[in-house]
């Protein structure tokens, strides 16, 4: 097994790392930035290295401290748990280069699909079904693309090859718009990316977001874990996640659940990995895949019982896949809230001093958290700052679970959503399941 390992990342995900590697006898090395010295998997670390000043772009985006952080500490692999520089495909490949193991998908996994057409094209032939659209880049030609958005029909999108994640894309309802859209989507694209190049979907208007979560190593083998719904969304962030998905049938998940593993065998995938569908009147679309472990995953784990993160360093080890999917079986239902330092009325994030803190506990409850009493949360990054995770039987009593650990739950010093969370828990709409990804904005009042 991999005898040491740099966490590339801060705050719950870097400690969820850390428990996993505690497990299978990996020592950890945590980078840190200046005003993280008192997170809590810095101080449970084995070693811990600071590799810059507070802000992101000078510390956990810094590549070369990081990986000189391995090499005077003698670590053998990185792992980059979410966000910062977890699908930076150069990051993967110098770290590579460098000689050490990246815990994820090879660099040309990573960049093909952080290009969204690459990847779409990749899933398309390996059977994955996708949103009918322009198979490719727009081109110059102006009566083609006009064509183009006849077939498809209106309300079209158009997105950016290197957006994702909700950035750099744009609704034409009308053919009379359509040209400028393009024209403002291309300049806005090449500004942020770097790349002018965008396709045209068809525009759903009332999809929910359905994630299916894979892991495929280096064997040749590749299984699913069912599927995610992140619906409850605002502004791109997810407030809410849960699986197995509301509404659907064990065929279709079986069916879809098995076009992911098969294009995962096809393209050589090694790690964990996410397809992202929109499920729209009972049908699957693919958008985009990630590559990295989502935030998310732990709704996974409560109903399959895997430990996403050690099978990460499992595959990344060189194992093989230490499940068949006939051993994957998915029992009750399980939901998330995240838990953000915000005003629940405002979302202006909230960080300050933990004065007071009480987790809650009991049956089915599962606290991902680095926060303590007397932590202070810095301003300088993600105002998330733990999740709450409900496993029941079923999807009622999972969600009863999480109401009474939401009322439980004590952080005084600083403000959160966990107001918010217990509103969500009370609506009708969430109670029923299978609300789309405009409910929650609506139900706010965006
Ligand atoms: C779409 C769409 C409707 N039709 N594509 C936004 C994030 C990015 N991952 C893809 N996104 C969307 N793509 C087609 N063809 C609507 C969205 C979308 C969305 C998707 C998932 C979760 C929340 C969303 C919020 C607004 C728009």
């Amino acid at each position: 097994m991999i005898e040491k390992l740099v966490i590339a990342n801060r705050g719950e995900i870097a400690l969820r790392i850390q428990r996993a590697c505690r497990e299978l006898g990996i020592k950890t090395v945590a980078v840190h930035s200046e005003a993280d010295r008192d997170l809590k998997h810095v101080r449970l670390a084995d070693e811990s290295v600071c590799i810059g000043p507070a802000p992101s772009v000078d510390s956990y985006l810094q590549i070369p401290s990081i990986i000189s952080a391995a090499e005077v500490t003698d670590a053998v692999a990185i792992h980059p748990g979410y966000g910062f520089l977890s699908e930076n495909a150069d990051f993967a490949e110098r770290v590579e280069k460098s000689g050490f193991i990246f815990v994820g998908p090879k660099p040309e996994t990573i960049r093909m699909m952080g290009d969204k057409i690459t990847a779409i094209e990749a899933m398309k032939e390996a059977g994955v079904p996708c949103v009918p659209g322009s198979d490719g880049p727009l081109t110059g030609d102006k009566e083609r693309t006009i064509r183009l958005a006849r077939e498809i029909g209106y309300p079209v999108i158009i997105k950016a090859a290197g957006g994702g994640g909700g950035r750099g894309m744009r609704v034409v309802h009308s053919e009379a718009a359509l040209l400028n859209a393009i024209a403002l989507t291309r300049a806005e694209a090449g500004a942020a990316f770097g790349n002018e190049t965008v396709y045209m979907e068809k525009f759903l208007e009332n999809p929910r977001h359905v994630e299916f979560q894979v892991l495929s190593d280096s064997h040749g083998n590749a299984i699913h874990l069912c599927e995610r719904d992140c619906s409850m969304q605002r502004r791109h962030q997810k407030v809410v996640e849960e699986a197995p998905a509301p509404g659907i049938t064990e065929q279709q998940r079986r069916e879809i659940g098995e076009r992911c593993a098969e294009a995962c065998r096809r393209i050589g995938y090694r790690g964990a990995g996410t397809f992202e569908f929109l499920y729209e009147n009972g049908e699957f679309y693919f958008i985009e895949m990630n590559t990295r472990v989502q935030v998310e995953h732990p709704v996974t784990e409560m109903i399959t019982g895997i430990d996403i993160v050690k099978e990460q360093l499992r595959i990344a080890d060189g194992q093989p896949l230490a499940y068949t999917q006939d051993q994957v079986q998915i029992r009750g239902h399980a939901v998330e809230c995240r838990i953000n330092a915000e005003d629940p009325n405002t979302f202006m994030p909230s960080p300050g001093d933990i004065t007071h803190l009480h987790v809650p506990g009991g049956p089915g409850i599962r606290v991902d958290t680095h926060i303590y009493h007397g932590y202070r949360v810095p301003p300088h990054y993600d105002s998330m700052i733990g999740k709450l995770i409900a496993h029941g039987e079923d999807r009622r009593s999972a969600i009863a679970r999480m109401s009474t650990a939401l009322s439980e739950m004590i952080v005084d010093g600083i403000k959160t959503n966990i107001p918010l969370q217990q509103e969500i828990m009370r609506d009708s709409a969430f109670i029923a399941g299978g609300a789309n990804i405009h409910y929650l904005e609506k139900k706010l009042g965006l």
